[in-house]
């Protein structure tokens, strides 16, 4: 299992956040996600073997935020 921070840019409320927590745990793959509005970031865990943190920015790009390398 691997960790990894990636940027989440454009969340406004606990609401996005909340969203965003959903959206990377239903990859499969990713075990666990800690979304922060403050430093607009996610860190995740996931199996390397299953996803990849490409598929976890595009995943955070499809519900609407950015996530630039
Ligand atoms: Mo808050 Mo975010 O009212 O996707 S849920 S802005």
């Amino acid at each position: 299992m691997n960790e990894v921070t990636i940027k989440v840019e454009g969340m406004s409320c606990g609401g996005c956040v909340k969203n965003v927590t959903g959206v990377l745990k239903a990859l499969p793959g990713v075990t666990d996600a800690q979304v922060s509005l403050a430093d607009a970031s996610a860190t995740v865990r996931y199996d390397p073997a299953t996803v990849s943190v490409e598929a976890l920015r595009e995943a955070v790009e499809n519900a609407g935020f950015d996530s630039p390398t």
